[in-house]
């Protein structure tokens, strides 16, 4: 399999995976700006959408959308501890907090990095994303994990909060989130993922 990323963005996510279910894995860096690839490519040409992450199979097919390229990699290892099994309640309550994390956390920060969105327009993305913020600091007061147990969604939490500094906030304002993010950078999986990322050579 071939995960094409871009540093710290939302490809972070199902990097950690495969380092958590230790999944055979090529790492193949995207220029985000030009579409360049570390495998000499046009990544527009690998995933129409112009967007990391995109995970290829051995057998030529193209995955995209975090959510579902992370349920694909959990599901290749049977009774893996990452994701419930298909067709189960929990695996439900899983994707719910999946979406959850997509629309609310991802998309609702992804206005942040943007320049050209006044500071007055961002103040208002703020306000809703502070909200959320709020709603899984509650939920994190009675458990180390988001379901329990590190998994999916834990991953793909952890890389979005990473871009808080970026927005000049302060996870220390939501307590449980911050020491959660410090339980999970301290997984050897993730400073694998990042150290990984780093090293890289940019395209
Ligand atoms: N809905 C997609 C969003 C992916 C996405 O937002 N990718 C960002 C990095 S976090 C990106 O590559 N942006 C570059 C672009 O859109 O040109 C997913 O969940 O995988």
């Amino acid at each position: 399999m071939k995960l094409y990323f871009a540093p710290m963005t939302c490809s972070l996510s199902p990097h950690i995976v495969l380092r958590e279910l230790e999944l055979p894995f090529e790492l193949i860096r995207v220029n985000n700006k030009t579409k360049a690839t570390a495998d000499g490519r046009d990544f527009r040409d690998i995933n129409p959408k112009g967007y990391v992450a995109a995970l290829v199979l051995d057998e030529g097919q193209v995955l995209t959308e975090g959510p579902a390229i992370i349920q694909y990699l959990a599901d290749q290892v049977e009774g893996n501890s990452l994701a419930p099994a298909n067709g189960t309640w929990e695996r439900t309550r899983l994707q719910e907090l999946l979406n959850f994390i997509s629309a609310e956390i991802h998309a609702g920060s992804a206005p942040l990095f943007n320049a050209d969105i006044p500071e007055a327009t961002k103040a208002i993305f703020r306000h809703t994303l502070f909200k959320r913020l709020d709603y899984l600091n509650r939920e994190l007061m009675q458990k180390d994990y988001l379901l329990g147990a590190f998994g999916l969604a834990d991953a793909y939490l952890f890389t979005v909060l990473k871009w808080l500094p970026f927005f000049n906030i302060d996870v220390k304002h939501w307590p449980e989130l911050a020491s959660f993010m410090k339980r999970v950078e301290a997984r050897p999986s993730v400073k694998a993922a990042i150290a990984a990322e780093e090293a890289t050579q940019a395209v």
